[in-house]
């Protein structure tokens, strides 16, 4: 069957890389049933003839304008799509969009009419909101992460930064390669554009974000980043809880070592 992908490979690297993630979110336990949703903003692949393509949808309404959006194409994993079926079969549980001139519509363009996910408005007013910005960031990730979720039903650690500083201190990779932190957006029901906003307010100082007692959502210049930075913060939460189940506190690196490993890593205060 023809596909999109045929003879454009760097849009078919970004899709690989989506399926090479959509395997390890499946694979760490992060992805049960149709867990999670990818997007990827990939207007910097798209040519004329994608641009000419005619839409094998109807215009689907995006519940409000998103200015940022005009000409923008994305892929998007479908809505009740299986993680573990987009890592095989991209294009089958996956699809690319356009947004409409209006900027409140969007249309499925290649290579199947799959919908895409349940959480189309927080992604895309992520992206809208990344694209102002002038972000550089083309792609948003959100994920179940067993051990981050479980420290979200903590109310103490809901507490701004709390989480940041904790995580930081279990290991210097995640002070190194987190180095915006986890921001946290209270309990908001999925889906929503209430969830959307609360997202995007905490995203102006975190790339990645705690949606309470649900997941996170991440952002990056391309999906293996957004994925590495929620794959450091977990492997600092498995450390804190790996040494609670021995038994005792675990002392953590002290804010001066934090501090001094900034300083040498030219890493944001
Ligand atoms: O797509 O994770 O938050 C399923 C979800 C919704
Ligand atoms: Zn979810």
């Amino acid at each position: 069957m023809k596909s999109i992908l045929d003879s454009r490979p760097e849009l078919a690297r970004r899709v690989a890389e989506v399926a090479e993630v959509a395997g390890y979110l499946w694979q760490k336990g992060w992805a049960e049933r149709n867990g999670g949703n990818i997007t990827i903003n990939i207007t910097p692949q798209v040519d004329e003839e994608i641009r000419r393509l005619p839409p094998i949808s109807d215009r689907m309404a995006l519940g409000r304008t998103m200015e940022h959006l005009q000409g923008s194409y994305f892929f998007c994993k479908g809505t009740n799509r299986r993680m573990r079926d987009l890592a095989r079969w991209p294009m089958e549980h996956g699809s690319v969009i356009r947004i409409t001139d209006d900027c409140a519509h969007y249309e499925i363009i290649a290579d199947k009419p799959v919908k895409p996910t349940s959480e189309l408005a927080s992604h895309l007013s992520v992206h809208n909101f990344l694209i102002g910005e002038g972000s550089p960031y083309k792609a948003v990730m959100h994920t179940h992460p067993i051990e981050l979720v479980a420290m979200s039903h903590n109310p103490a650690f809901l507490e701004k930064d709390r989480l940041t500083y904790l995580l930081w201190s279990m290991i210097p990779e995640t002070r190194a390669f987190c180095p915006r932190g986890l921001g946290i957006v209270p309990y908001r029901m999925p889906s929503s554009f209430e969830l959307a906003d609360a997202t995007i307010a905490e995203l102006a100082e975190y790339d990645v974000v705690m949606w309470e007692k649900h997941g996170v959502l991440a952002v990056g210049t391309d999906i293996m980043e957004a994925f590495d930075m929620v794959d450091t913060l977990s492997k600092s939460a498995q450390i804190y809880m790996t040494a609670r189940a021995m038994g005792f506190e675990p002392e953590g690196t002290t804010l001066a070592q934090m501090e001094e490993l900034r300083a040498a890593f030219h890493l944001p205060k």
